[in-house]
């Protein structure tokens, strides 16, 4: 063979080990998005730009926290790539920014995942290449010092490398990431809200939260199927301190590809999300219905805010689900309540509360906290729960007193309308200052009672000026 044609052979070949035809653009998307799946049969050489921005937005009702992130959301874009593609990873620290940042991306072969060469000062931008050597789902995230701190900020997001032939097709693909919060304010304490280094070094996480906010994945931002359609939810997990028991309540996962590896798990209730970690969970949405996504440490679903719904619409099936009796307050409502409570919220920053504000915020709160022992209609239950419908306790004691016993619990004897009670109410301190204004403002004005405004200010008061009892929220 003479010179030229080995030259020839060696070329083609290293062409057909690389990369064949012109770089590609990434095509990268904010959650619960997710780019398409790639039909390519052969590796190709990526270009990906990823900007990294400080923003400060809602990540509750009313309450604002300045973010790091990946190119303007929490979780950072998704990236998708193909096993053998080389990446060409274009990291831009936005002008605007006051911090450096770089890049781990854990798909990433190489010293630090890329962090090493890439660390990048406000205004600048930075450049590496590496390949996709291994399938699977992968977490990436901010390694500047702190690293804490950027992570707890959001600086996290995930990376797929597809095998080559793909994955199966299915309907529908979601992107959600959990992340803990820690912020100077307690959960829901409103206005602009500092990162607290203390309560993240113990661990204390404040909010605990489904791409990047309460409220992400509630309501009309649900993620929605139709009955019949195959879902794929790609499931990470930032961090920085907390490991997730991912649960959709209502479904079984037909398959969880465990930790975003290569090998399936099948029928599974919970998965375990570790942080800096995540998980491929696939399932068919078979009944009609909300569904709430969770982290089943239930407290921080109901008390820090990991809550998300999907919501699956098409015809009833009977025969696998009856969908008769159950209904109630449990968490079907919780898209209506957000929003009633929002708005309170929203309003008394602006100064622009009103009564019946308070009282639609209050009367949202009032079912699935109070309604479980007073009921719905404030009758309660005869000589086991009080009355608070036109009750002479309401109607009797002053404010001070009413919020006092919400905040602080009550026992022991006490008659109400003529009937005596000898029981506990516990404390529900762990309802804040507006909260328990809305509340008691809707109580007062139910059911033939007296009347009245509760304020958020007079909450304040009694909750310096009395004690709880052990073991209460402060
Ligand atoms: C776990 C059950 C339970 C929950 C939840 C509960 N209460 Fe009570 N509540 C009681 C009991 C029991 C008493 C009577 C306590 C006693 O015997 O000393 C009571 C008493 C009261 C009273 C004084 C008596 C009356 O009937 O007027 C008020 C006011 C009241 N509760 C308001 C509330 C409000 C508002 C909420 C929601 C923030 C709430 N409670 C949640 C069990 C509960
Ligand atoms: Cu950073």
């Amino acid at each position: 063979m003479n010179q030229f044609l080995m030259i020839m052979l060696g070329l083609s070949l290293t062409m057909m080990n690389c990369h064949s035809g012109d770089p590609i653009e990434a095509i990268l998307t904010d959650a619960p998005n997710v780019p398409p799946p790639i039909k390519r049969n052969y590796p190709a050489k990526i270009i990906a730009h990823l900007e990294v921005k400080e923003v400060t937005r809602p990540i509750a009702d009313g309450v604002d926290y300045t973010f790091w992130t990946f190119g303007g959301h929490v979780p950072g874009k998704f990236i998708r790539v193909r096993q053998g593609d080389t990446v060409e990873f274009h990291l831009q620290n936005h002008p605007d920014n006051k911090m450096p940042h770089n890049i781990d991306l854990h798909a990433v072969t190489g010293p630090g995942g890329g962090a090493t060469s890439s660390f990048t000062a406000p205004g600048h931008e930075s450049q590496f290449t590496f390949k996709a050597l291994n399938k699977g789902l992968y977490i990436y995230h901010c390694a500047t010092a702190p690293v804490g701190m950027h992570v707890a900020n959001g600086m996290y997001g995930l990376i797929l490398v597809e095998p080559p032939e793909g994955l199966p097709p299915v309907d529908k693909e979601y992107y959600i990431v959990q992340g803990d919060f820690y912020t100077v304010g307690k959960y829901r304490e409103k206005g602009l809200q500092p990162f607290d280094m203390q309560k993240a070094i113990e661990e204390n996480a404040t909010y605990v939260l489904f791409n990047g906010s309460e409220g992400a994945l509630v309501g009309d931002k649900a993620i929605k199927a139709k009955v019949g359609e195959t879902v794929r939810l790609f499931i990470g997990n930032g961090g920085p301190n907390l490991i997730s028991s991912f649960h959709v309540i209502g479904e079984v996962f037909d398959k969880v590809f465990t930790e975003g590896g290569t090998r399936y798990q099948e029928n599974v209730q919970t998965t375990l999300v570790p942080a800096g970690g995540s998980a491929i969970v696939e399932y068919k949405a078979e009944i009609p219905g909300t569904y709430i996504l969770v982290d089943h440490s239930i407290f921080r679903a109901f008390n820090k805010g990991a809550l998300g719904m999907m919501k699956v619409e098409g015809d009833e099936n009977k025969a696998m689900y009856s969908g008769k009796e159950v209904d109630s307050v449990y968490l079907a409502d919780k898209a209506e309540q957000t929003q009633a409570i929002a708005q309170a919220a929203a309003a008394s920053k602006k100064g622009t509360l009103t009564k019946e504000m308070q009282i639609e915020a209050g009367k949202n709160l009032f079912m699935g906290t109070c309604s479980t022992c007073h009921q719905n209609n404030g009758i309660g239950i005869p000589g086991v729960f009080p009355p608070l419908a036109n009750s002479d306790i309401v109607n009797g004691w002053d404010k001070q007193k009413l919020i006092a016993a919400i905040l602080n619990g009550l026992s022991g004897p006490i008659k109400v309308n003529g009937r005596d009670y000898n029981s506990t109410m516990p404390p529900m301190s762990q309802l804040n200052d507006d909260e328990v204004a809305h509340i008691l403002t809707f109580v007062l004005n139910s059911w033939e009672n007296k009347g009245g405004v509760v304020d958020t200010e007079e909450v304040k008061v009694v909750r310096e000026a009395t004690l709880r009892p052990p073991g209460a929220a402060k």
